[in-house]
């Protein structure tokens, strides 16, 4: 069976989908959003025990090609929601009245240039017209403060925009689905690293109209997540707690009205950074599941 201690490529994690799907068929299916620059498909797995169109929460990981511990900890993630459902009461709660959609690798041009390539490759494999430089950053290229400080203009830098608000397909497909969905009430996107639990906003330091709740609900969270392995995580808005950042993805949902839109930093604090050992893949993705299902269950329980 599947190794989950392990790094995998994007066609191990494409196989592991497809096998979740099939041996899980009343919980999970596969919905294909959209193809990658480079023509691949853009899976996204939506957990549901029926109902039309429920409520839903949005987990993405990957969006950055080189944060590992992400596509990993969401393959995780895949697995927890299947064993828990039934056993566990908070995810019951939450799957018998709302569905979760997941997309682990929502850059997989890039995931696939990190084990061909380059290790380091954080962007998309778009081919950038008048410039030799490649890719656009995912987290740069939504309608939000698109262009500002925090992001480049500049075609051969890891913050490139890209030519314009949701240039990108990658971008593109999740905002046609988040669009075309209408129903979607958490939006969490998952990063590596720093540690850190953040929301809205990256392109301002105007605060966000629910700063409040949000910074209650990331507190709760994180103290979750610590309640495991001890794991500090520090929380608060992006431009006050990381850095300014423009044209990030839940900057966008939050203005879309999607309230409760995060987005984590996992492991570490950067000691290996990006090339995290493979033996904290499990405890990264189970102390993250404790504070994911926090904000879930906050979700369910303030409609
Ligand atoms: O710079 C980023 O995109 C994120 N950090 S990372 O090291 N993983 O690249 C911070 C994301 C801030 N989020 C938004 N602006 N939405
Ligand atoms: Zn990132």
């Amino acid at each position: 069976s599947f190794d989950y201690t392990n790094y995998h490529t994007l066609s191990q994690i494409y196989s592991f989908q497809d096998m979740l799907v099939a041996e899980n068929p009343k919980l999970v299916s596969k919905t294909v959003i959209g193809h990658s620059v480079e023509g691949r498909p853009l899976n996204v797995l939506k957990f549901s025990t029926g109902g039309s169109n429920r409520p839903a929460i949005w987990i993405d990981t990957g969006i950055h090609a080189r944060e590992w511990v992400t596509q990993a900890s969401g393959i995780v993630f895949a697995k927890k929601i299947v064993t828990e459902y039934g056993t566990d009461s908070v995810l019951t709660e939450i799957l018998n009245r709302m569905d979760i959609f997941l997309e682990m690798v929502v850059n997989p041009d890039g995931y696939h240039f990190t084990h061909t390539n380059n290790r380091m490759w954080r962007k998309n494999r778009k081919q950038n017209q008048d410039s030799s430089c490649v890719g656009v950053d995912l987290n740069r290229n939504w309608n939000a403060g698109f262009g500002g400080r925090g992001s480049s203009n500049n075609p051969c830098t890891e913050t490139y925009h890209g030519t314009r608000a949701h240039s990108e397909p990658e971008v593109k497909s999740i905002v046609k689905f988040v669009r075309s969905h209408g129903n979607i009430k958490a939006f969490i996107s998952i990063h590596s690293y720093s540690q850190m639990l953040l929301y809205p906003y990256g392109y301002t330091r105007k605060p966000a109209k629910d700063q409040a709740e949000l910074d209650q609900v990331a507190q709760k969270a994180v103290t979750a997540l610590a309640s495991l392995y001890g794991t500090n995580y520090r929380y608060g808005s992006i431009i006050k707690t990381i850095y300014q950042s423009s044209g990030g993805s839940i900057d966008w949902t939050y203005n879309k009205g999607i309230k409760y839109s995060y987005t984590f930093e996992l492991r570490d604090t950067g000691h290996f950074g990006f090339i995290l050992p493979a033996n904290q893949i499990v405890p990264t993705a189970n102390e993250t599941w404790l504070a994911l299902k926090v904000i879930m269950d906050h979700t369910l329980k303030n409609p």
